[in-house]
Formats: structure tokens, C-alpha cells, sequence
């Protein structure tokens, strides 16, 4: 039975003594204390530790943590996050936290905790490049992908995990915050004073707006695979030789090219921040790691699919001019949507300008420069502002 706020009945904001009895099965020894950890969006995640282990416990709220109560929010993705690890993770073994336990009522997910790791955003801002993660990541696309799509799984158990995947709430987010607010005047847009004009200026252009609206249609439409859905820097644990996706709360039966995009926007703005304060060592560092995550895609990709598949270079070439479809809709939200990113909002007010602009440009010359035709074309539109036809 379900409360009328389509809440089951049994859910309740974890206190600190419900917070230590859901962890307490999963740590070697009595638990001892719990500590708030997240900063994200969404959710609240907590550290538990006890018997000298820990554990994450992550639990949905019935509402979007950083607009309050005004914005309710399914409980259901805690469902969906639980099941969509355990799909990928099966796929990709390794390269996902493990989850411990998911309790359906509460919306809750006790996970392993990576805390050796860390984020991956938080180490592209440091200018610190991780080794090997890059590949990594490229292979759990490559495998996630491939493996959710009816490239390599049967189409009745492909039917059947759509089935479990309908995630409307979480879908129209990202409807919203990518593919429509950052093109209309919309109450949920932020930026800065100086960015404004740059702001009005890509509400007034109709063939960028075209553009967000036909990619929003094929976002909704192009059930593809189960993507993770919100693919970005920041969802994303590394540690040298270790990268693990996690946050899969927004995963649904979408376009491949979604996820692959949203890795590439995320380290194009990384890279046009430390351009801009004048790190082009490390600017450089992140072109390779981004032809490493793409070049790994589609040594993964050619695994698992053989080359005798007269449909897999075609098929790969779909995927990559997608790709820098859905990289351009997130670099320009990411300047002028709700969720922005830390690579530029901590920049210094001058050079935060100058990589603001540099990001709505690429952006453009992404969706408006034609269909990407090969790594090193999405790549350059997304980093070097160039005129476009
Ligand atoms: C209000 S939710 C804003 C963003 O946070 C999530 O991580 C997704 O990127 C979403 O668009
Ligand atoms: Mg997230």
C-alpha cells in the first residue's frame, strides 16, 4: 500500500540509530558512528563505520535535495540505482561499487566504500591525471552498453529489462535541465551576471534551439541501451588503475551516445578551465585522456562484437556523431543550466568568463557543425573555439 504521497509506508528519513542498524550487517564489527558525506543534487549519503570497516548508505529523499520540498521526487530511484549497478556491474565486473544491500522500503542502498577513491571531478580540478581510468571507463561503455542493447542481448530479455527501466521522473530531469531550460527563459536557469548576454544570445538563436529540441525527441525515443544517464566527471571514483560509475539513479533504456557524450563534455570543461589559468600541460593531458576513454570504447567495443559484423564500423561511427550531439547540450547546460560544474564555477571571475564562453561556443560548433565524423572532429569542436558554418 502506498501513502498519498506515493510514499510505501514503512519510509522515513534515516535517523543516526536507523542509519547504524541498516549498515550494522555489513561492517566487521558493531557499528560506532554515521556521518553525512554527500554534497550531490539528490540524495543523502552517509559514511558508517564500526569494527574498524565502513560502508555507504545512500537514501533517496521524496523530493530533490537542492530545490527542497517544492520539487517531489520518486523514492523509485533508489530501485532503479540498486538494479542498474547490479546490471552493469555484472557486465563490467569491478568497475561499480558493490552494493551490500537495497532496502525497497526505506529507499536505501548500503554500498562499499570506496573511500581510498576519489572523485574523479575532484582530481581533473587538481590537474592530477589518474592513471588508467580513462581506458577503464571507455570499457565499462563499451561493455554496459553493448551488453543492455540488441547488439549482444537477446531481444526478449532485452524487452523484459526495459520493463524494469521506465524511469520518467528522473528522464524528465534531464529533459528539462539539458535539452529545454538552457534555450528559453526558464526560472531554473543560473548564471553569471556576465554571462547573461552570452545566455540571451543562445535563446535567440532558433537553429540551436532546433537542434536541443530534435536531440530531446531522440533522447526520449532512441531506447538503445541501459545507460547510467548522468555519465559525467563528478559520478565517476577513481584511484590509480581503479574506475568505478556510480550514481545510477537516472539510468533508463536510452541512446548510447548519451553516456559517451556526457564523459567527453565533462572533460572538455576541465580542459578549458585549466586552459584559461594557463595549465596547457594538463590541457593536453586531458586530450589524450579523452582519446584514451574514446579509443578504449571501441577496442571494447571490438571485442565483444566481431569484426566479421559487416554492420559494427557503421554502427560505431552512429555512435560517436551522437555523441558529440549529446557533449554539446551538456557543455553549454553546464554554463548556463541549473547543475553547473566545479572545474569552471571555482575559477577566478576573469578566466571563469573566458571559459564560459569558450564552453557555450564548442557547444554550438557541436551541434551546429554537422554530425561528428571522427574522434579527433568531435574532440576539436569541443575544446578549440572555432567559427562554424
Ligand atoms: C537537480 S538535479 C541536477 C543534476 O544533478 C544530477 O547529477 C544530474 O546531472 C542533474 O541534471
Ligand atoms: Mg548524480
Amino acid at each position: 500500500m502506498m501513502s498519498a504521497l506515493g510514499q510505501p509506508p514503512a519510509y522515513a528519513p534515516l535517523d543516526q540509530q536507523g542509519l547504524l542498524a541498516l549498515a550494522a550487517p555489513h561492517l566487521p564489527g558493531a557499528p560506532e558512528s554515521a556521518q553525512e558525506i554527500g554534497d550531490g543534487n539528490l540524495n543523502l549519503v552517509f559514511r558508517v563505520r564500526g569494527g574498524g570497516g565502513s560502508v555507504i548508505v545512500k537514501q533517496a529523499l521524496p523530493y530533490l535535495r537542492v530545490v527542497g520540498d517544492a520539487w517531489p521526487l520518486t523514492l523509485d530511484r533508489a530501485r532503479i540505482e540498486a538494479e542498474a549497478l547490479t546490471v552493469h556491474g555484472g557486465l563490467a565486473p569491478g568497475r561499480v561499487p558493490r552494493l551490500l544491500h537495497h532496502d525497497a522500503a526505506l529507499a536505501a542502498l548500503v554500498l562499499e566504500d570506496l573511500g581510498d577513491h576519489e572523485v574523479w571531478r575532484r582530481a581533473l580540478v587538481a590537474g592530477r591525471d589518474v592513471e588508467g581510468v580513462a581506458a577503464q571507463l571507455g570499457d565499462y561503455c563499451a561493455r554496459t552498453l553493448l551488453g543492455t542493447s540488441d547488439v549482444l542481448m537477446p531481444p526478449d530479455e532485452r524487452k523484459a529489462l526495459a520493463l524494469r527501466f521506465s524511469n520518467p521522473e528522473l528522464c524528465a530531469i534531464t529533459e528539462d535541465l539539458v535539452f529545454t531550460s538552457p534555450y528559453i527563459d526558464s526560472p531554473s536557469n543560473r548564471y553569471d551576471d556576465a554571462a547573461a548576454e552570452a545566455a540571451a544570445e543562445l535563446r535567440r538563436d532558433r537553429s540551436l534551439r532546433r537542434a536541443a529540441a530534435m536531440l530531446r525527441f531522440r533522447f526520449r525515443t532512441r531506447a538503445e541501451a541501459l545507460v547510467h544517464g548522468d555519465l559525467h566527471s563528478g559520478s565517476v571514483l577513481v584511484a590509480p588503475g581503479d574506475a568505478r560509475a556510480f550514481d545510477h539513479e537516472f539510468a533508463f533504456m536510452g541512446p548510447m551516445g548519451f553516456d559517451l557524450g556526457n564523459v567527453l563534455a565533462n572533460l572538455a570543461l576541465a580542459r578549458a578551465a585549466h586552459e584559461v589559468t594557463g595549465n596547457a600541460a594538463f590541457a593536453r593531458t586531458i586530450d589524450a585522456v579523452a582519446a584514451e576513454f574514446w579509443d578504449a570504447f571501441v577496442a571494447g567495443v571490438g571485442r565483444l562484437w566481431p569484426p566479421s559484423e559487416p554492420w559494427r564500423e557503421p554502427f560505431v561511427a552512429g555512435v560517436l556523431a551522437d555523441a558529440g550531439d549529446y557533449a554539446g547540450v551538456e557543455m553549454i547546460r553546464r554554463i548556463v543550466g541549473l547543475a553547473h560544474v566545479a572545474d569552471v564555477d571555482e575559477l577566478p571571475d576573469g578566466p571563469r568568463l573566458v571559459a564560459q564562453r569558450t564552453a557555450l561556443a564548442c557547444g554550438r560548433h557541436l551541434l551546429l557543425g554537422g554530425r561528428a565524423t571522427a574522434f579527433t572532429d568531435l574532440w576539436t569542436r569541443a575544446t578549440r573555439e572555432e567559427p562554424y558554418a
